[in-house]
């Protein structure tokens, strides 16, 4: 038995990737001293897993910014607007990842979307029928011979085929209904070419990534899995097919019979699925890699668990074709305990991070081998004592948090009259004008913000320093909204680091890491809080400054807090009790928060759920269990309140079709959803199903610097109001200001509230 992973971080256990990366941006290294400090990470990264003890050691899955965009870049599939710029290819390739405005060029970055259920965002690739693929470059042989040089044999990974196809979409150039897998006979030849040099170059083995073979979708596709695997399997490395984030369920049927060295499966998403992979490749002669190291969460592998799984594997297909391995790449986890300084031993001693998640691979293998090795002796027994040490923790439930959740009615999801009625004593509370104008929530996190709040963590300032820094952010804020005419203002959010690490570190039941960061975007990180017992709110957590905010202003203020679902998505969940029971634990915390707010004299209040969307199963069949309880948590959270409170939501996408029920089930008030970038057609959607509570679809992009002109504005205004009843609509920007610089928020914002004032005289 050996063991694998399957990809490892990027970032540098110091963040060294990422600094380099936006050095590089700022024109402060060049590109050899990037490619440099890539390659100390990729040598560091592969020299420890290795040290490890692991036989399959990643390499190729590397990236500068992100592993789908570099798969484009490498295979030509360059969208039109970045060619001919005159830029290097590596500039060509940071274009493509984020944009690029200097110099006479100015192209926006290409489309991201969430990769599967992650919170980690791939860059879509663009196809049409002119899309001809060569390799650029042969990224995979690479970094193969880079790693080889150093003394290490590596599994060089990449994306497979169909995956790559089927998650793009298509480019400008193509034609309504062009479909991306129809390029697959053009594809499959460059990749003979890349497989083969792999091949040439020593590599035994390559991992092919097609994770989405977990989707419903790929039930249509075994004709493409079938001649695409057919092609390439003679002339490459013996492949290992890894497919991750959830189960094969029928696809099994026909992925059996790809002529595959090895399948790589997912049993910490999808563990019962293993009794039939065994039964399906048992005639074969296909080595069977067992995720059971979870890439997705942070918590310490329970040995006898996994070793119960390897064990039916090894008694069905023998020691030789069974392979330990993490569940998927191990991206989505930050690099190692080690740096973790805060942490009691307690808590430690509960998780296991990339670098630790390595070892646990290694010893797994070596134990289902038979070995009488004293080390892998203790680390057997270690494991024992340390996951009986977090039973017995998870034993010592809060009592009160349980018994509430138990106690849930109905009634408490509901608020006590529908929205027309609703509406009606909102108007009055609030005094709203028609087309009342707002923004998300967050205003720009400048500079000096950043600094007073590393001052503060760093002691360097006091606390009462800290909050009178804050107190005058605040009021300047509210003071630059009333000055430019908006209506419903908010306290711009100058007090928070992460929509979702700050509510954690208020509430009971969450543990936090200093080192912890996970890619979520290109440079950007987050440092997902870790959930470790029963969520219960000590005090409240927005109060102090939404009542600040609102004793500076006669205007209303809204409270801005981050709902239930979008707080445990973005967080590592507990792995001993459900998504709902946790999820109705937030909620209820953010209800009590709900209340006092009302209590304080606030009388509108977003609870946003960017993330309910992304949380969505992967598979059809699982999404009304997941929709239940996420929905019922807004729910509980909002509900608890008068009347007159105005309840609002915001959603960081438009892509509504698939979930336009659950969405119109959480009854808020008012919701905001971005719409300034794909068209106004989901506004259709909106009056097909009858939408009939408040909303406000954003007028702009924020997420580029860019200022809308004031008529631009209107044009957009007149153009919803095609679709959309007067007397619903918000105006709004689609996102929070938190990325933006205040230069281009005050002339946006500007715009916005005069393209306001013209709706209300034309349309009166
Ligand atoms: N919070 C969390 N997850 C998210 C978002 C979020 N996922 C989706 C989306 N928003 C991702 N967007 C961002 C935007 C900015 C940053 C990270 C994710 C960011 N990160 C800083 C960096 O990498 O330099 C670090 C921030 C910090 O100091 O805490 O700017 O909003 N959880
Ligand atoms: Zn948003």
């Amino acid at each position: 038995v050996s063991s694998s992973v399957l990809g490892f971080p990027r970032i540098g256990a110091n963040r060294e990737v990422k600094k380099a990366v936006e050095a590089y941006w700022a024109g402060k290294i060049s590109a050899d001293q990037l490619t440099q400090a890539a390659a100390d990470v990729k040598k560091t990264n592969w020299t420890s897993v290795k040290s490890k003890g692991v036989d399959f050691v990643p390499s190729g899955e590397f990236s500068l910014y992100d592993h789908v965009l570099d798969h484009s870049a490498a295979f030509n599939v360059i969208p039109r607007r970045y060619v001919g710029q005159g830029l290097t290819p590596l500039d060509v390739y940071f274009a493509m990842g984020r944009g690029r405005q200097a110099d006479n060029v100015d192209v926006p970055a290409s489309e991201m979307k969430k990769w599967f259920d992650s919170n980690y965002h791939f860059v879509v690739p663009e196809f049409s029928e002119e899309t001809e693929f060569k390799l650029n470059f042969n990224k995979a042989v690479e970094e193969y011979k880079e790693a080889r040089t150093l003394g290490i044999e590596t599994r060089p990974v990449v994306l497979g085929p169909v995956s790559f196809l089927v998650l793009g979409k298509l480019s400008k150039e193509a034609k309504p209904g062009f479909q991306p897998i129809s390029l697959l006979p053009k594809l499959v030849p460059v990749y003979k070419q890349l497989l083969a040099d792999l091949k040439a170059a020593g590599a035994d083995w390559v991992q092919v990534d097609e994770p989405i073979l977990v989707l419903d979708k790929a039930a249509t596709l075994e004709k493409e899995f079938t001649s695409a695997y057919a092609e390439l399997a003679p002339v490459a490395p013996k492949i290992m097919l890894t497919t991750y984030f959830g189960r094969l369920d029928t696809n099994l049927t026909y992925v059996a019979k790809l002529p595959i060295a090895g399948l790589h499966i997912d049993l910490d998403r999808a563990p019962t699925q293993l009794d039939g992979v065994i039964a399906a490749v048992k005639p074969t002669s296909i080595v069977l890699s067992l995720g059971v190291v979870s890439g997705r969460n942070i918590w310490k592998t329970d040995f006898q668990a996994a070793l119960k799984f390897g064990q039916k594997a090894v008694d069905a297909l023998g020691q030789d074709r069974v392979i330990i391995a993490t569940s998927s790449s191990l991206l989505h986890t930050p690099v190692t305990l080690e740096s973790e300084k805060k942490l009691t031993l307690e808590q430690k001693d509960w998780f296991s991070f990339a670098l630790e998640k390595a070892a646990e691979v290694s010893v797994l293998a070596k134990a289902l081998s038979g070995s009488q090795d004293a080390e892998v002796a203790k680390a057997l027994e270690e494991n024992k004592v340390s996951i009986a040490k977090r039973r017995e923790f998870e034993h010592t439930s809060d009592d009160a948090v349980r018994k509430r959740v138990a106690a849930i009615t109905p009634d408490m999801l509901e608020r006590k009259s529908p929205f027309a009625v609703r509406q009606e004593i909102q108007k009055k509370h609030l005094d709203l004008p028609k087309f009342p104008t707002t923004t998300i929530g967050s205003f720009p996190q400048t500079k000096e913000i950043r600094a007073a709040r590393a001052k503060f963590t760093k002691g360097e300032i006091s606390e009462r320093e800290y909050e009178d820094f804050l107190k005058k952010e605040i009021e300047s804020v509210v003071r630059f909204q009333e000055r430019v005419g908006l209506d419903l203002l908010v306290h711009g959010e100058p007090e928070r680091n992460d929509m979702v690490q700050y509510f954690g570190e208020q509430l009971n039941g969450f543990v936090f890491t200093q080192n912890g960061w996970v890619q979520s975007y290109g440079s950007r990180y987050v440092r997902p809080p870790i959930i470790v017992s029963d969520v219960s709110r000590p005090g409240p957590m927005t109060v102090k400054w939404s009542s600040y905010a609102q004793s500076v202003t006669q205007k209303p203020m809204k409270g801005m807090l981050t709902g239930p679902v979008t707080i445990l998505n973005w967080s590592f969940p507990r792995a001993d009790v459900s998504r709902e029971l946790q999820s109705k634990q937030l909620a209820l915390a953010l209800r009590d928060e709900v209340v006092d707010l009302e209590k304080a004299g606030i009388h509108a209040i977003q609870v946003d759920e960017p993330a309910i969307r992304e949380g969505l199963p992967l598979r059809r069949v699982d999404w009304d269990g997941y929709l239940k309880w996420a929905v019922d948590s807004f729910k509980i959270a909002t509900a608890g309140v008068t009347d007159a409170l105005q309840t609002h939501s915001h959603f960081c996408y438009s892509d509504f079709d698939d979930i336009f029920p659950s969405i119109q089930r959480l009854d808020a008030d008012v919701i905001s959803i971005e719409a300034s970038k794909s068209d106004l057609k989901l506004l259709d959607t909106f009056k097909q199903y009858g939408y009939s509570n408040q909303i406000g679809p954003g007028v702009y992009d924020i997420h580029s610097p860019r200022v809308p002109g004031d008529q631009e504005i209107r044009d957009r205004l007149q153009a919803m109001l095609k679709t959309l009843p007067d007397s619903l609509l918000f105006v709004n920007p689609d996102c929070g200001l938190k990325t933006r610089g205040w230069k281009e928020t005050e002339t946006s914002l500007a715009n916005l509230v005069s393209a306001a004032r013209w709706a209300r005289q034309t349309y009166a």
